[in-house]
């Protein structure tokens, strides 16, 4: 009997561990990479001096000429608004690359910049070493130049250049496949290897992540206005989709899948201004650091990462106008999560048993957590010491071992545990911001896993009190 209790025992076992092994979980580059949260990417070519969106490839290389260009300028702006990297437009649809590449003859080589000794992504990748930001990389493969576009031969272009790249240039923290395809010169369309650059990247530099709209490391959020869903899966099903046309439906990119086979999470592009290149019209149109901070809390705040377009201007530099917003955007983040008030509160979870001691809750540390076995039954929170002042919670989620919450309900109590306020929600994933109008005389917070995929692993709680104009609208 005992034996066959056992072997019962382990029978389960081997089922769950099988089911938790299935889990898609992040590899330790994309942990790595949900914790960048933040950085710029800088559209810059022909199109900065022809006033297009995309060229059409026939551009004179002489047209790309910068005045002022100064690399190290980007970096400094972006250290000081507090981005972790910038990502640079080698080569867009055009086709012009921004480094002297031996596969074409369309590059800042041709071009009388530098009298043809220039490279754009020599300057950027060393501005970034120096400054400590991380250094990634956007190469179109739709390219409306190259004459061997539309061929097996455009393959092999494609991969000789990624080799130049991390050759060259690396380390490259991410590599940007744009998801557009058209036509090239010739008017034939691509048929693109991807398994074979996927490898080359795999082997080249294996701490690279690649984004494109299906992966394979991270997914296109469906948008271009840096918005991912309230409901945000750090999961996709990607059989049967490839990059560009052969991708999910933008809805199911904005949410990800519940039971997604591949941990593919979101990035949240978006251009601090209308165009993604730089229009001298478009000066007077750059977003206020107060729609920065909306985006933040759409993008980052839904687990997600903010890809925010700044683009250089003819001189080569960031424009005032892009540069004081994106400090301004800064300090309000600054000012917004300065202080935390669950620093000094006292965390605790009710399991089924009893109620204990949860230091995990609030010591800032994204690593230690407080397991929910049991969804409803359980729950955790925060004690204060003092009634507090609140409109914005923080919740993370331990990623380590996949994506659980489902959803949660968090009630704001106050002294004599009457409920002040209720806020729910669906997904948590790596931060979940919510902001809601000011509640005062709050005395405890408690967080609920109404319903979960499987074990959550509840980070911490964070509880602040913004400015009321920041609030999310
Ligand atoms: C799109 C491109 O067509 C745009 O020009 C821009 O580069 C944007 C980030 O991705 O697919």
């Amino acid at each position: 009997m005992k034996f066959i209790f056992s072997a019962f025992v382990c029978a389960c076992l081997s089922v769950v561990c099988f089911a938790q092994s299935k889990t898609p979980v992040p590899t330790p580059q994309q942990l790595k990479w949900h914790n960048q949260e933040y950085y710029l990417f800088a559209h810059f070519g022909p199109n900065t001096f022809t006033d297009k969106e995309w060229g059409h490839g026939d551009e004179p290389e002489d047209i790309f000429n910068p005045t002022q260009l100064d690399c190290r300028q980007w970096a400094r702006i972006a250290k000081q608004a507090g981005a972790t990297g910038i990502i640079i437009t080698a080569k867009h649809h055009d086709g012009f690359c921004l480094w002297p590449s031996k596969y074409s003859k369309h590059t800042v080589r041709e071009s009388k910049w530098k009298n043809g000794k220039g490279d754009v992504l020599k300057e950027l990748s060393q501005a970034c070493k120096e400054f400590g930001l991380n250094f990634g990389v956007y190469i179109s493969p739709w390219d409306r130049n190259h004459p061997d576009y539309g061929t097996e031969k455009y393959n092999d272009v494609f991969v000789n250049m990624m080799k130049e790249l991390f050759t060259n240039y690396g380390p490259i923290t991410e590599l940007w496949w744009d998801g557009a395809n058209g036509e090239g010169p010739n008017g034939k369309k691509q048929v693109y290897d991807w398994k074979r650059f996927k490898e080359v990247v795999r082997k080249l530099s294996p701490n690279t992540v690649v984004f494109s709209d299906v992966g394979p490391d991270i997914r296109w959020v469906g948008n271009e206005k840096g918005i991912a869903g309230t409901t945000n899966w750090n999961t996709l099903n990607i059989q049967g989709f490839t990059p560009g046309l052969g991708a999910p439906s933008t809805d199911t990119l904005n949410t990800g899948n519940k039971y997604g086979t591949h941990w593919i999470p979101a990035e949240c592009d978006v251009s601090i201004r209308p165009g993604w290149f730089y229009h001298a019209e478009e000066d007077n149109k750059v977003k206020s650091p107060e729609e920065l901070f909306q985006l933040y809390l759409k993008s980052v705040g839904r687990g997600a990462t903010l890809l925010l377009n700044v683009p250089p201007d003819r001189r080569g530099l960031f424009h005032e106008n892009d540069s004081a917003a994106l400090v301004g955007f800064k300090k309000l983040r600054e000012q917004a999560f300065k202080t935390n008030l669950a620093v000094t509160a006292k965390g605790y979870f009710i399991p089924h048993n009893g109620r204990r001691v949860a230091t995990a809750l609030n010591d800032a540390n994204y690593r230690s957590s407080e397991q929910v076995f049991v969804p409803h039954l359980n729950s955790m929170g925060l004690e204060f010491s003092k009634p507090e002042k609140m409109n914005c919670i923080v919740l993370s989620e331990n990623l380590l071992n996949g994506q659980a919450c489902a959803e949660f309900k968090i009630s704001l109590l106050n002294s004599n545990g009457e409920l002040l306020k209720e806020i729910t929600g669906t997904t948590i994933g790596r931060r979940r911001m919510l902001s809601f109008e000011t509640v005062e005389n709050v005395s405890s917070v408690l967080l609920v896993i109404v319903d979960q995929k499987r074990t959550t692993a509840i980070a911490e709680i964070e509880v602040y009190n913004i400015d009321a104009k920041l609030i999310e609208k």
